[in-house]
């Protein structure tokens, strides 16, 4: 990043966060305008390889073993069924798979099965990531020599954040996890959530902290809570609609060359909302019903809404 004083270029993050709203949208729009074609949005799909009874504690998330949530824990998926949910996602126009697993961390007995997961579906067509938790550098370098082309690890929060939402992991870690992806010379997607009931400055320190890293994600999901029944965060207080639209904004404006990915949460937003997302900077989805357990807005209305706003699914971006 050009500034090197990191306290100054928090404050003009967020002195970005408090422009008025029109200003913020049209500064946000051009820079998408000069660097990408603002009528084209990736999509990536994601399958649940395996799901719950994960070790962490992560407080927005249903697959804890920590809290209440009832959801099942699963064995590794089969590959056939992996390969099935790859060639239901080309079918319908995804361009990537993305396959998460509730795990701190995978075991070395499992790399056998992600790796031939990673070439299957490789030979589908599809572009793929991976969201296994932390990585050694012999796991990532195995998952690169595959053929991985991105690895998933979200930052979730700022780092003074963390702790009210996670404790069995820290800020530390996750930044750690990504320089070890970084070096096996996989793409990073990095981003986090919103509507935890963090602060306008923790928002700033999050998109801060993503822009600082060298070179900054390829890709940002920005999530929006999906409450999620058992858990802490449950009963959270739902975010305002136009402060997770500055956060796009100001992603994009921070990270001119990622791809910022309006991600979790769009099952529960008006068009109106995610029209303005793409104005103000998004460029990639979440495309397909599902998420990993949670409902997303499925393809039929995401075509639906690409439509009304001449809005073009792109082309896979590693092909
Ligand atoms: N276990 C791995 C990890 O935590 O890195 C990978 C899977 S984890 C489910 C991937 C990401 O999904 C989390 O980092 C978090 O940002 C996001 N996520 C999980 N539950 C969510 C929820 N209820 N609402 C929004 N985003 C969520
Ligand atoms: C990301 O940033 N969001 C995705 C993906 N990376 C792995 C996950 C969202 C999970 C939403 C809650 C669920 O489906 O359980
Ligand atoms: Fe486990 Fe990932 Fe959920 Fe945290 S977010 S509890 S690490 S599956």
């Amino acid at each position: 990043m050009p500034d090197t004083s990191c306290e100054r270029s928090l404050d003009a993050t967020l002195d970005l966060f408090a422009l008025p709203f029109n200003d913020l949208l049209q500064k946000a729009h051009e820079v998408h305008r000069q660097n990408w074609d603002v009528n084209a949005v990736q999509t990536s799909t994601l399958v649940s390889v395996k799901t719950g009874g994960c070790a962490e504690d992560c407080k927005y998330c249903g697959q804890s073993s920590h809290f209440e949530a009832k959801l099942e824990a699963t064995k590794l998926m089969p590959l056939e069924h992996v390969v099935e949910a790859a060639h239901k996602a080309k079918a319908v126009g995804a361009g990537r798979l993305c396959m998460g697993a509730a795990w701190r961390n995978p075991k070395d007995r499992d790399m056998s099965a992600l790796l031939d997961m990673v070439s299957e579906v490789k030979a589908v067509g599809l572009e793929t990531c991976m969201t296994l938790g932390m990585l050694t550098e012999g796991q990532a370098q195995s998952l690169k020599q595959a053929g991985l082309d991105y690895y998933n690890h979200n930052l979730d929060t700022s780092e003074e954040y963390y702790d009210k939402i996670v404790t069995t992991r820290t800020f530390q870690d996750r930044l750690d996890t990504l320089s070890v992806v970084r070096r096996a010379g996989l793409k990073i997607c990095s981003g986090g959530i919103l509507g935890m009931g963090e602060g306008r400055e923790d928002r700033a320190g999050m998109l801060w902290a993503l822009a600082s890293l060298d070179p900054p994600p390829e890709s940002v999901p920005i999530n929006v809570l999906v409450p999620m029944p058992g858990t802490p965060l449950e009963g959270t207080p739902a975010l305002d609609p136009l402060e997770l639209v500055r956060t796009i904004a100001v992603a994009r404006i921070l990270m001119p060359g990622s791809r910022i990915r309006l991600s979790a949460g769009r099952k529960a937003m008006t068009e109106e909302c995610q029209a303005l997302c793409f104005f103000g900077g998004a460029n990639s989805v979440f495309y397909g019903d599902r998420l990993l357990t949670a409902e997303n807005q499925g393809e039929d209305e995401d075509d639906v809404l690409f439509a009304k706003l001449g809005i073009k699914k792109s082309r896979a971006e590693t092909a």
